[in-house]
């Protein structure tokens, strides 16, 4: 039995300040349960009235590569400062080889990509003729580019409508407030988006979604019921009818080792299917960047399963493992199509191996 949570509505009708975080998650605040529609599918609000309330308001707010750096603060900390010892001076030669070894590996790079890192930049080095410990830095960044620049590849939404993406991850990955984030940034692009409220595990899930697609205009299609590939198959068929540009699909979370839910997670997929022959367009795995090199086990599991077609790395901000990037790229590589640095709702951006390893050292 759900109980139908509803959000306190707080008079709520400027935009959310692009400054305050629009977590959906936290706080659904639980006030007196209301009536439970009988519909086993519920449409909740309306399509966007006018073009959504764009984020472009404060002109104080630093830029997504300032907020791409502090978000990267620790990462940077951690390996630059360590590196910056290793740059200082003095001749390139095997002890420093060994030391630049060490400090990738505590990067959360793993031991495959450590070693293909340390082999290329011997490489650069050799062919350059390099002498100096201070022109490694170079060497590595470039080596590093090299390595994880085949995971950036933008996800390109048009030529289907609906173009349906598939979210996917452990609890807590970050999957819901992802979904938000990207909602405003399919709308800030002139598209129509609409939500299928497929976690059906916990109730307070589906209400995350609906609470935040009323406040930002946004259609969430939500079942009582508790069949995900349901309330997914309804919004294929509600997006269709609408002529909706993304459908955007959440799923409870799940670890690789449950079977059972990974098969039910399969079902989702193959029901979107059946209403869109060729949906889902984009299967993403969520990964939250703390989990370091456990994600690559999630990413081989999870593209086992499903056919991972992206990823979306998590929580960069909070963690020292951003290296983990390297180590994706290396072991299972999956095209990184967006990367989150706070619980902003802009601070989810399409990956760019530039701007990330330009965050990472400079
Ligand atoms: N700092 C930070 N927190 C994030 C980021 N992405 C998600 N979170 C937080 O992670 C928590 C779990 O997110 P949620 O979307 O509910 O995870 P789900 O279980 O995968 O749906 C929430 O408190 C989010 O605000 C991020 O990029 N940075
Ligand atoms: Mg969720």
């Amino acid at each position: 039995m759900f109980s139908f949570f509803k959000k306190k509505t707080v008079p709520d009708s400027t935009p959310t300040p692009p400054a305050a975080p629009v977590a959906p998650a936290a706080d659904i605040v639980t006030a007196a349960p209301a009536s439970v529609e009988p519909a086993p599918a519920a449409a909740v609000t309306t399509p966007p009235v006018t073009a959504a309330p764009a984020s472009s308001v404060a002109p104080a707010k630093p830029s997504w590569t300032e907020r791409l750096k502090s978000g990267l603060a620790k990462t940077r900390d951690k390996l630059g400062k360590q590196l910056a010892g290793l740059f200082g001076g003095g001749k390139i030669d095997e002890d420093l080889y060994e030391e630049l070894e060490a400090v990738l590996l505590t990067s959360d790079m793993g031991m495959d990509a450590t070693s293909h890192l340390l082999r290329d930049v011997r490489e650069r080095v050799s062919l350059k003729g390099l002498k100096d410990a201070s022109e490694l830095k170079g060497a590595l960044k470039e080596a590093l580019v090299e390595l994880i620049q085949p995971l950036e590849q933008p996800l390109q939404t048009h030529g289907k409508k609906p173009y349906v993406i598939m979210l996917a991850g452990v609890n807590g990955a970050g999957k819901t407030t992802s979904i938000g984030k990207l909602a405003k940034y399919f709308q800030s692009q002139g598209k129509s988006v609409l939500l299928a409220a497929g976690d059906t595990f916990r109730a307070a899930a589906r209400e995350q979604l609906i609470a935040w697609g009323e406040r930002n205009n946004v259609t969430v299609i939500a079942q009582q019921s508790g069949d995900a590939a349901a309330v997914c198959y309804d919004a294929m068929q509600a997006a269709m009818a609408r002529g909706i540009d993304i459908v955007i699909a959440d799923t409870a979370g799940r670890l690789p080792t449950q079977l059972h839910l990974m098969e039910e997670i399969k079902k989702v997929k193959r029901v979107i299917q059946k209403a869109i022959p060729d949906a889902p367009h984009e299967v993403v795995l969520v990964l939250d960047a703390n989990i370091g090199q456990n994600a690559i086990n999630q990413v081989v599991a999870f593209d086992q399963a499903l056919g991972l077609t992206g990823l979306i790395l998590t929580k960069l901000d909070g963690t020292a493992k951003g290296g983990v990037i390297a180590g994706i790229a290396k072991q299972h590589p999956v095209p990184l199509r967006f990367i989150g640095v706070g619980e902003g709702i802009d601070d989810l951006r399409p990956f760019s191996t530039r701007d990330f390893v330009d965050a990472l050292f400079d």
